[in-house]
C-alpha cells in the first residue's frame, strides 16, 4: 500500500493544531497529531521539508521500518520536534493500518486489559474555596481523579489557573506573558490546599497536583514531605526532568507517589528516572514520544520496574492524540491514569471522535482505526494564529522555569 500524499493541516478553533494527513492508493487515510504547543511551525516545516519529500511512495504497512527511517536516518537525535514530527506519521499510519484490518487499533495492539481508561480532570480556581468547588463539580460528573492547580496569594499568575475552567489554555496570541513566580509563598500555601481538599472529599478521591517544572530538587523533597498526610495520588513535574539523577534526592525524602516526562520524548531520557525507581508514573504521550511504536517501547521498559502510564493529555493533545492515547491506554499492561484536559465545543465539533466520557472513564470506541477524522472545510474557517506558551521570572527578574 503506497502513500500517496501527505498533507499538514493548521488549525485554531481556539487553539492551534497542526494535523497531519496521509493517503494511500488505496483510498484509506489515516491521521496524525503534530502539535507542538508555541513551536507548532517548526515541526511543521520539519514534515514538509524533511520528512514528507521521502514519505511519498513509501509502504504504509511497514510502520516500524518507516518509525527507523526516520529516526536513524536524520542523523541528529531525539528532541521535540524530531519526535513530534515522527510521532504524527506513525500514528497516521497505525490509523491506516487498523482501518485496512477493519478493527479498532488497541485490538491490532493485543486487545483490550480492562475495561475503560480512567482519566483526571484539571480543577483550578482563584482561591482554595473555588478549586474545591471545582473540584466537586468533576466529582459531579463522576471523575474518580482530579488534579488541583490554584491561585497563591501574593503572586499574579500560577500554571494551571486561568481563562476558562473546564478548558484550560495556557498559550496567548502573539508574544509570550510574563509570570512572576516565588517558591516560599508557593510551598505555604499548597499544603492548606491539601489539606482541606483531602477533609472535604474524604479518603478515596485521587487528587493530584502539578508543580509544572518549578522547584529544586530539595524544595520539591520538602513539598513531597509536607503533602505526606494527604496522600495524593501523584505530584508531578517537581523538578525539571531533564537531570534524572536529580530525582534521587527527593525520593529518598518523601513517598508521595512522583510523575514526571510530559516534556521528555525517549525511552533513554526515562532510563535513569525508570531503572532506578526514582518516579512512579511517566507523562510523555504517544504524541510527544514519536508515536505509539516508541510509546509501546518505553511503557513496558517501565512495567519492568513497576513503573505506570500517566500520560499527558493537556488541550494542546488534539482530539487525534486523545484517540490513539485511549487504545494505547485500553492495552497498556501498567496502565496507570490519563489526563483528559477537555477540548473547547469548536475543537471537539472539528475532529468527530469515536471516544466516550462515562464513570471518570474514557473508551476509545470500537470505530476502525484510531476513531478520530477531522472536518477540513470547518478547519478552513479557524486559520493559525500564532501564540505562545508564557514564561517565567522571578521579583527580581531571573528567568525561572514556567
Ligand atoms: C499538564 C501540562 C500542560 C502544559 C502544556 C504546555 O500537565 O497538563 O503541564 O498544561 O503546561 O501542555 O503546552
Ligand atoms: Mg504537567
Amino acid at each position: 500500500m503506497k502513500i500517496t500524499e501527505a498533507r499538514v493541516i493548521l488549525s485554531s478553533p481556539g487553539r492551534n493544531f497542526a494535523t497531519l494527513k496521509i493517503t494511500t492508493d488505496t483510498g484509506l487515510t489515516g491521521l496524525g497529531d503534530a502539535t507542538l504547543n508555541g513551536r507548532e511551525k517548526a515541526v511543521v516545516a520539519y514534515l514538509e521539508e524533511h520528512v514528507i519529500p521521502w514519505l511519498l511512495g513509501q509502504d504504509a504497512e511497514r510502520i516500524e521500518h518507516v518509525w527507523q527511517s526516520l529516526y536513524k536516518g536524520a542523523y541528529w537525535r531525539r528532541g521535540p520536534v524530531t519526535m513530534t514530527a515522527i510521532a504524527a506519521v506513525d500514528m497516521a499510519l497505525w490509523d491506516i493500518k487498523a482501518k485496512q484490518a477493519g478493527l479498532p487499533l488497541y485490538q491490532l495492539l493485543g486487545g483490550a486489559s480492562r475495561t475503560g481508561v480512567t482519566v483526571y480532570g484539571h480543577a483550578n480556581g482563584k482561591s482554595i474555596d473555588d478549586c474545591l468547588s471545582e473540584v466537586e463539580n468533576y466529582v459531579a460528573m463522576g471523575y474518580q481523579a482530579v488534579r488541583l492547580q490554584c491561585a497563591i496569594p501574593g503572586l499574579d499568575k500560577a500554571y494551571g489557573v486561568a481563562k476558562g475552567k473546564l478548558y484550560y489554555e495556557p498559550a496567548e496570541r502573539g508574544l509570550p506573558p510574563m509570570e512572576t513566580w516565588s517558591t516560599p509563598e508557593y510551598l505555604d500555601f499548597i499544603p492548606e490546599l491539601f489539606a482541606q481538599a483531602r477533609k472535604q472529599f474524604g479518603p478515596h478521591l485521587k487528587l493530584l497536583h502539578d508543580v509544572h517544572h518549578r522547584l529544586t530538587p530539595q524544595e520539591a523533597a520538602a513539598l513531597g514531605k509536607s503533602l505526606e498526610p494527604f496522600r495524593l495520588g501523584w505530584l508531578e513535574d517537581p523538578t525539571p526532568a531533564d537531570n534524572p539523577e536529580s530525582f534521587r534526592l527527593i525520593r529518598q525524602h518523601t513517598t508521595t507517589p512522583i510523575a514526571t516526562g510530559e516534556v521528555l520524548n525517549h525511552l533513554q531520557d526515562f532510563r535513569v528516572l525508570v531503572s532506578e525507581q526514582l518516579i512512579d508514573y511517566v507523562r510523555t504521550s504517544v504524541q510527544r514520544c514519536g508515536g505509539l511504536t516508541h510509546m509501546r517501547q518505553i511503557a513496558l521498559f517501565a512495567d519492568a520496574f513497576q513503573v505506570r502510564t500517566g500520560c499527558h493529555g493537556a488541550t494542546d493533545l488534539s482530539p487525534v492524540t486523545m484517540g490513539v492515547a485511549l487504545h494505547f491506554g485500553l492495552w497498556v499492561p501498567n496502565f496507570g491514569l490519563q489526563e483528559y484536559m477537555r477540548h473547547n465545543e469548536e475543537t471537539d465539533a472539528m475532529f468527530p471522535h469515536a471516544y466516550t466520557f462515562a464513570d471518570g472513564m474514557l473508551h476509545p470506541g470500537e470505530a476502525p482505526g484510531h476513531g478520530v477524522e477531522l472536518d477540513e472545510s470547518m478547519a478552513s474557517e479557524y486559520p493559525y494564529q500564532a501564540a505562545s506558551l508564557p514564561v517565567a521570572q522571578l521579583r527580581d527578574g531571573t528567568a525561572w522555569s514556567w
